[in-house]
C-alpha cells in the first residue's frame, strides 16, 4: 500500500475533553489549512508559532474556533498542529472538513530518531525570541543539510576537494552572518543626568517600567527590558546619570552604571543636544562618557531632544570617538528610524543571505574542524584528510547509534 501522502491523525484520545489536537503532515496540509481556516498568517507561519481562527465548512459557515501550530518540520514536509474544541462532535466535524480537503485520515510517520544536526537546530529554537530569528535559523537549517551530503560526495574524488573547501567556506562565513542575529546582545543606555536616557528606554522597550522626571538623579539602580528590535534580541539596560556625583548614594549608582556599560555589547551614549542642557553641569559627565566610549566595543551617540533644538554641538571628547550619531526626540519619536538603522548595522554588519549555516554549539566546531581537514586534503594533497572531512560531515548528518 502507498503512504498517504498527506496525513492527519487525532493526537487526543476521543471523547468529551475539553480541546482536541489533530496532527497534519505532508507537503498540501499549509494551503489546506489556509483554504479552510480564516487566519491570514497561515501563509507565512514558521515553526514555533501559533494562528488563530475560525474553523470553516464548504459552505463557509463557522465550525469551530481553532489554534493552529506551525511545527518544526521531518525531513523536508510541513508539520502543523491543529487545535480545536473536543466533545465529541466538534472534533468529528474537524475530522471531516480535513478530509474533504483532501487529507487522509491516518497514522502520522514516526519520529525518527534526530541527527545531531536536527537536535542541535531544536535546542537552537529554544533560545530565540524573534520571527525574523526563527526564519533565518529555518532557512539555514533547511539548506544545510542537502548542502552537506552534497559536499559529503564531492570529497569522494580529488577533483571535488577544492570545491568542497570552498563550500564549506561559504557555510562557515554564512554561519558567522548568522550569529550576531540569532544572539541577543546587551544594549546599555548611558550618559550624563537628564538626557533622556529613561525617556528612550520606555520609548524602546514600548512600555514605562522607567522612571522619567526633570529632576537630575532620578534613576539609581539599573532597570533592564527584553526587547526585539528590527527582529534582533536586545537586552536594554537603563542606567543613572554619570557626572558629579552627590554623595554615597549616587556614586554607588554611577559605578552601576559604569560596570553596565563595561559589560556592554552595544553602548548607547546619550546627550542633550539642545541649548537647554546645563553644559557647566555636564563637563564631567562628559568626560566620564568619553571614557565609556572610548573603552566601548561598539557604540551610537544619540543626540537627544532635537523637538527643542539641536543647536549644541558635540563635545570635542565625544565627537573624535568611534560609532556614529543619531539625532533623535526621545518625546516625539522624530528620528528612531534611523536609530533602529543605526543599531541593526552595530549588531548586525553584514545581513545573513538565507544559505546553509550552522549556529553556535559542538556542530558548528565540527564543521569547523571538518574545514581545517579539507583544507589539509587541498594543501598537502592528502587523501586521509579529505576522508577525515567527509567522515564529520556524516557524523553530523547521521542518526545517533
Ligand atoms: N523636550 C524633550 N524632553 C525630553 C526628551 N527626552 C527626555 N526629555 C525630558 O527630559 C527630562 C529627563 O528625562 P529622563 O528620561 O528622566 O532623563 P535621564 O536622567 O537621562 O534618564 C524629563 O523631563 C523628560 O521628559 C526629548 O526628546 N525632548
Ligand atoms: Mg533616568
Amino acid at each position: 500500500m502507498t503512504k498517504p501522502e498527506n496525513v492527519f491523525e487525532q493526537l487526543t484520545p476521543p471523547g468529551e475533553g475539553g480541546i482536541a489536537v489533530f496532527g497534519l503532515e505532508g507537503p498540501a496540509v499549509r494551503a489546506a489549512l489556509a483554504a479552510a481556516v480564516s487566519s491570514n498568517r497561515l501563509a507565512t507561519l514558521v515553526p514555533g508559532e501559533l494562528a488563530y481562527g475560525q474553523l470553516l465548512a464548504a459552505d463557509g459557515s463557522m465550525l469551530d474556533e481553532v489554534l493552529v501550530a506551525c511545527l518544526l518540520p521531518r525531513g523536508r514536509c510541513e508539520r502543523f498542529e491543529l487545535n480545536c474544541h473536543a466533545g465529541g462532535a466538534a472534533a468529528e466535524a474537524a475530522a471531516r472538513r480535513l478530509v474533504e480537503l483532501g487529507l487522509c485520515a491516518g497514522e502520522l510517520p514516526p519520529e525518527p530518531e534526530n541527527s545531531a544536526l536536527e537536535r542541535a537546530f531544536r535546542a537552537a529554537l529554544h533560545g530565540l525570541h524573534t520571527r525574523r530569528q526563527t526564519t533565518a535559523l529555518a532557512a539555514a537549517r533547511s539548506a544545510l543539510e542537502p548542502e552537506l551530503g552534497h559536499i559529503c560526495k564531492l570529497f569522494a574524488s580529488p577533483s571535488g576537494w577544492e570545491p568542497a573547501r570552498l563550500a564549506l567556506q561559504q557555510i562557515l562565513e554564512e554561519s558567522a552572518r548568522l550569529e550576531p542575529l540569532l544572539s541577543s546582545h546587551r544594549a546599555v543606555l548611558a550618559g550624563p543626568a537628564n538626557a533622556g536616557k529613561s525617556t528612550l528606554f520606555n520609548m524602546l522597550s514600548g512600555a514605562d517600567r522607567a522612571i522619567t522626571s526633570p529632576h537630575p538623579g532620578t534613576t539609581r539602580d539599573t532597570v533592564e527590558a527584553s526587547v526585539a528590535l528590527r527582529g534582533l534580541s536586545l537586552r536594554l539596560v537603563d542606567t543613572a546619570g554619570l557626572g558629579a556625583g552627590l554623595g554615597q548614594l549616587a556614586e554607588r549608582s554611577q559605578q552601576l552604571s559604569r560596570e553596565a556599560a563595561g559589560d556592554a555589547g552595544l553602548l548607547l551614549l546619550v546627550l542633550d543636544a539642545s541649548a537647554t542642557a546645563n553644559v557647566a553641569v555636564e563637563a564631567e559627565a562628559i568626560s566620564r562618557c568619553a571614557k565609556l566610549l572610548g573603552a566601548a566595543d561598539k557604540s551610537i551617540v544619540i543626540r537627544n531632544k532635537i523637538d527643542v533644538d539641536a543647536t549644541r554641538a558635540l563635545p570635542e571628547s565625544i565627537a573624535g570617538g568611534a560609532g556614529e550619531t543619531v539625532n533623535v526626540s526621545a518625546l516625539t519619536g522624530e528620528g528612531l528610524p534611523e536609530l533602529l538603522d543605526a543599531i541593526e548595522r552595530a549588531l548586525l554588519p553584514a545581513k545573513p543571505a538565507g544559505g546553509a549555516a550552522m549556529w553556535k554549539g559542538e556542530c558548528l566546531s565540527n564543521l569547523h574542524r571538518a574545514y581545517a581537514c579539507a583544507k589539509m586534503a587541498c594543501v598537502e594533497n592528502d587523501a586521509s584528510a579529505a576522508a577525515a572531512a567527509a567522515l564529520r560531515l556524516e557524523e553530523l548528518r547521521g542518526k545517533p547509534v
